[in-house]
């Protein structure tokens, strides 16, 4: 015991690894730039679209939701697609899905609907009841998980699959005039997605399928890009538009707001270290520079406390004086927090309290003028918003977006999952699905009574013993 330097390896070897996300463990991250292409400065003041041409460094982290940091990448899941802006103004993260929709309109829900989707805690299982159950008394899910169980639901590398900061988020110009927006990036190389089995095989033979894709993508050069987009609802638009503009299981449709394109993603940069890089890195909905903001979005403003403490457990209290995190094309970070586990920025001995007569911060007076004032009116309480027109987009996706061929995969991708759920949930699994389609109801009947005997198996076929 008296050879220190063993002591000293060992107490940092037990200590190597740190919690992993509750949700999005497992992800790959990789650096770039976002570079401006047309000039939407009536919109916003926002510094990172100031003038065409303008490039702003980017990291970015692709994410699967349910499993854990070794899970195999190639499961049905949505993919996270976050992206940090290093803006001079300091950070902006928009921290989106492979989906411009998502499961629930209410943040209250969130903790439950992920329990659903992780392992059941007795049997430390995935559990197919717990899944079918949530998805079907909660009919407000069907529109994203028509989106899950199609071809989207697999993608076959982060490089091919487009990204949505999927909210509705405000800008405001340099008049201080606000109007709501939202966010797309398609992948200039096409959406490109897994065929179920292969999915399956590949999970075997390489886990880490969609890292390995990325990295080495990277570091042969292929730098892959990404095409942003805005749309725009004025404030007048969003009180006469017939859906709820901030409800986030729904879509502006394109032939009404059509996409403006902004500017590129590109990604020329892997992670030096993968810790330090990317699983240190911290993503927070609630990061804005002036000129964009949160809009009343319920699940926007759910997301807005719960990343910052997510990450203040995970990392540490000055998890934003990690590099990774830190806004480094802005100033020094000024503010009144001193000290805590891990301090590195001294902020130059600057006074730790407010108001004081010497050389502390003050506000942005431009962060103020881009804030403007709202008007609420209305009473505010908890409701039940589970049925807000749950059928009539995801009936668009499955009849209008999916072709013949599509349709039929969906229906064998549900019944595949659905047939290992209870009977009385597959029952009402079926009468979901048939208020967004009559037809598709019966076909997954069908589908869901042909397995009822035969339940597919997780394994796969063919399995030797020896
Ligand atoms: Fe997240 N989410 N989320 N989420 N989310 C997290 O933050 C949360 C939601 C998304 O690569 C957590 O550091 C709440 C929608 C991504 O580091 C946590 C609600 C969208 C990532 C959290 C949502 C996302 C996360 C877990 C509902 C797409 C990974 C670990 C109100 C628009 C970011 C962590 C990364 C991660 C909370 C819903 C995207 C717990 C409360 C909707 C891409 O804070």
């Amino acid at each position: 015991m008296q050879d220190n330097d063993f002591i000293d390896d060992m107490a940092h070897f037990d200590r190597e690894r740190i919690p992993e996300r509750v949700v999005h463990a497992k992800g790959a991250g990789a650096f770039g730039y976002f570079e401006v292409t047309k000039d939407i400065t009536q919109y916003t003041a926002a510094k990172v679209f100031s003038k065409i041409g303008k490039k702003t460094s980017i990291a970015v982290r692709f994410s699967q939701v349910a499993g854990e940091a070794g899970y195999p990448d190639t499961v049905r899941d949505p993919r996270g697609f976050a992206v940090k802006f290093y803006t001079d103004d300091g950070i902006w993260d928009l921290v989106g899905n492979n989906t411009p929709i998502f499961f629930i309109r209410d943040p209250i829900l969130f903790p439950s609907f992920i329990h659903t989707q992780k392992r059941n805690p007795v049997t430390h299982l995935k559990d197919f009841d717990a899944f079918w159950d949530f998805m079907s008394l909660r009919p407000e899910t069907v529109h994203q998980f028509t989106y899950l169980f199609g071809d989207r639901g697999i993608p076959a590398s982060y490089r091919h699959m487009n990204g949505y900061g999927s909210h509705t988020f405000k800008f405001v110009n340099s008049d201080s005039k606000p109007i709501y927006c939202k966010f797309h990036y398609k992948t200039d190389l096409g959406v490109k997605n897994l065929d179920p089995d292969s999915a399956q095989q590949i999970a075997g033979s390489d886990p880490d399928f969609l890292i390995r894709d990325l990295y080495n993508a990277i570091a042969e050069g292929n730098y892959p890009s990404w095409t942003m987009y805005i749309q725009v609802m004025t404030f007048d638009e969003a009180t006469q538009v017939s859906f709820n503009p901030f409800d986030l299981t729904k879509v502006w449709p394109h032939a009404e707001f059509p996409l403006i394109e902004v500017g590129k993603l590109v990604l020329n940069q892997n992670p030096s270290s993968y810790f330090a890089e990317v699983e240190q890195l911290s993503f927070e909905p609630s990061n804005f520079v002036p000129g964009i903001e949160p809009s009343p979005d319920k699940m926007l403003q759910g997301r807005l406390f719960s990343y910052g403490d997510t990450s203040r457990y995970r990392l540490g209290p000055n998890y934003n004086q990690l590099p990774v995190n830190s806004p480094f094309r802005a100033d020094t970070p000024k503010n009144y927090q001193r000290d805590g586990a891990n301090t590195v920025e001294t902020q130059g001995g600057a006074p730790n309290y407010h108001p004081n007569s010497f050389c502390g911060p003050e506000v942005d007076p431009r962060a103020l003028k881009l804030q403007p004032k709202f008007n609420a009116s209305g009473d505010v309480y908890r409701y039940d918003s589970g049925d807000e027109d749950n059928y009539s987009q995801a009936r668009i996706l499955y009849t209008k977006v999916f072709d013949d061929a599509a349709r039929k995969r969906f229906v064998n991708n549900v019944a595949d999952h659905c047939s290992r759920s209870a009977q009385f949930i597959q029952d009402r699994v079926v009468s979901v699905f048939s208020k967004v389609d009559a037809d598709l109801g019966s076909q997954l009947k069908s589908a869901l009574d042909k397995r009822r005997d035969n339940v597919s198996s997780l394994l796969p076929k063919n399995i030797k013993f020896l």
